[in-house]
């Protein structure tokens, strides 16, 4: 396979794209490469486990995993690399994304995954979380960050009510 970009963003089906391409807008805005997949623990299980066994072999520092529902798409991935994998979960048409939420973020012990908010939130903070993990060892990044952070203050700080 083709060497990666550094960060790859997973997610169980194309219906959370549309929540998802915001965490590849702010990869974008931050100049960092990376690759949107679709790929499901359960629908597709042996190509998730290839995509994501090879990641560290093709160069990826970092991974996004996004999943509604039963959502074990994040740990699925955490189980087969030891790269960091932070995971976004969806809002669910029965539980509002409660269901995302629990089955992300309670991973038993041994195998981490650093779990966002539900929905467009999650999708962004996992990007900038991503930016300044990949920031530890890219000087350029931190001080994009530092920007990023210090044009929305400036933003919020400009704002009338009427
Ligand atoms: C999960 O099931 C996906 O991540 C998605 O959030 C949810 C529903 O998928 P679809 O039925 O819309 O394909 O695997």
């Amino acid at each position: 396979m083709a060497a990666a970009p550094l960060v790859l963003v997973m997610m169980g089906s194309k219906s959370d794209w549309e929540v998802m391409r915001q965490a590849a807008d702010v990869l974008t805005g931050f100049g960092v490469s990376h690759e949107c997949r679709v790929l499901s623990a359960h629908r597709t299980p042996k190509e998730t486990a290839e995509y994501v066994s090879g990641a560290e072999g093709r160069g990826a520092e970092v991974i996004i995993a996004a999943a509604g529902g039963a959502a074990h798409l994040a740990g699925v991935c955490a189980a087969h690399t030891v790269l960091p994998v932070l995971g976004v979960p969806m809002e669910s048409a029965s539980l509002k994304g409660l269901d995302s939420l629990l089955s992300t973020v309670q991973m038993p012990a041994g195998i981490p995954v650093g779990t966002l908010a539900i929905g467009p939130a999650g999708a962004r903070n996992a990007a900038l979380l991503a930016v300044a993990i990949l920031a530890g060892s890219r000087p350029e990044l931190r001080e994009a960050l530092r920007k990023f952070r210090a044009e929305q203050s400036a933003k919020i700080l400009r704002e009338t009510l009427s």
